[in-house]
């Protein structure tokens, strides 16, 4: 297939998603075309069955806000016509789906069918598409889109209660490389070194440093671990907390022990080093950042929020725990829990063993590229018979 993607290129999960996916896509022998405003920063430009698209936007003097998703329409069209896409498949509904949708309909005129799917991946729906001003068109686009996936179940309900949306709603939940996302012992023991010492526990939280991140509740719970056991704290990326997370560090007298590595294009060289990810989110419709960390056997000590429960199990439902959850905003909970977990190698080491299995079975890209390819497959079907 010929499939044009459209995602946030430099910022937060979606477009790691979106771009994760047109990596797989396009090793499967897929055409990939990502029409974006920069190249997404997963990718290297070298890949092959991938093509980048620039969408440029004009900045005429009278323009005070540049008119982004009228150029993101264009380019869509123009790439759907001249490179043939059977399908354009974009992430994060605002603007994307209405972008789209414009393309579809300028295409249209000419008597070309372009399909679209919009996948929801939280703060579209969670944040964004609920402030008022933009519930209506979020909502349009969702039901005007020939097919909508979302990444958890959570998030599917989310979407139909708060915009009322009784049309088919496709769960397809993420999903990682467990070949690149994985522990190679080697690679460990010669990077680990640069981060802890051998009698240290590396505890990691990976993430954008936004409010609904909570990165103060990852300093205060690692300063409480860092008072108990010796340990050290990876914090990877960038956002608008970091300087609050520094000035907390700094108050806590933890400074030393934290490594503010910013923002990473391998994490999977930088996950598998650690021995806990904390993720205390606020809500996640998801939880990328501890699926990647599962698939290269670290748990996480995380909060029971959105789709969060559908990825980390506690041992509440029976199974072997393969990390810990906790209500929000609980640190002495989760100081507590981490505290335990790192001083006991067993149960920790089982943990571990338990997080990457999850990875594997359910996670693994392997799984899910066959449910966008059939999707899509489905899709396509549907709007020729339709045309
Ligand atoms: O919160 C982020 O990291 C950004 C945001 C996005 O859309 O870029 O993430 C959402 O999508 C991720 C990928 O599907 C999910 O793993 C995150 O859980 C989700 N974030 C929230 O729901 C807050």
């Amino acid at each position: 297939m010929k499939i044009g993607i459209t995602c946030y290129p430099t910022y937060g999960g979606s477009g790691v998603v979106a771009t994760e996916l047109g990596i797989e896509l396009a090793a499967r022998g897929h055409d990939i075309h990502f029409i974006t405003y920069s190249q997404p920063f997963r990718l290297t430009g070298r890949e092959a069955n991938i093509h980048f698209h620039e969408v440029a936007v004009s900045n005429y003097p009278l323009f005070e806000h540049p008119p982004y998703d009228l150029a993101l329409a264009t380019r869509m069209a123009e790439v759907a016509e001249f490179y043939a896409l059977d399908l354009l498949h974009v992430h994060y509904a605002i603007p994307h789906s209405v972008s789209a949708l414009l393309a579809r309909q300028m295409l249209a005129a000419n008597g070309r069918s372009l399909p679209f799917i919009t996948t929801l991946h939280g703060t579209d729906i969670t944040l964004v598409g609920l402030d008022h001003s933009y519930w209506p068109i979020t909502r349009f686009g969702i039901v005007e889109s020939d097919g909508v996936t979302a990444i958890s179940s959570h998030l599917r309900d989310r979407t139909r209660e708060a915009f009322g949306v009784t049309s088919e709603i496709e769960v397809i939940q993420n999903f990682v490389n467990c070949d690149v996302y994985t522990r190679n012992p080697e690679l460990v023991a010669a990077m680990r070194p640069r981060f802890a010492a051998a009698d240290e526990r590396l505890l990691v939280h990976l993430s954008n440093f936004r409010p609904v991140k909570r990165i103060l509740d990852v300093v205060q719970v690692f300063a409480r671990v860092a008072a108990a056991i010796p340990a050290r704290l990876m914090l990877i990326g960038d956002g608008p907390d970091r300087s609050a997370a520094e000035h907390l560090a700094l108050q806590l007298k933890v400074q030393d022990r934290i490594h503010f590595v910013g923002k990473q294009d391998n994490v999977n060289e930088l996950l598998p080093l650690a021995d806990l990810m904390l993720m205390p989110s606020e809500m996640e419709s998801f939880g990328l950042a501890a699926l990647e960390a599962m698939a290269c056997s670290v748990p996480s000590i995380a909060t029971r929020v959105g789709g969060v429960p559908e990825l980390i199990n506690d041992g509440q439902v029976g199974e072997e725990p393969n990390g810990l959850l906790f209500e929000v905003g609980d640190i002495s909970a989760m100081s507590e829990a981490a505290i335990s977990l790192l001083r006991d190698d067993s149960r920790l080491a089982a943990m571990s063993k338990a997080a990457r299995k999850t990875a594997q079975d359910h996670f693994c890209a392997s799984r899910i590229i066959p449910q966008y390819e059939s999707y899509y497959e489905r899709v396509i079907a549907r709007s020729r018979s339709a045309s």
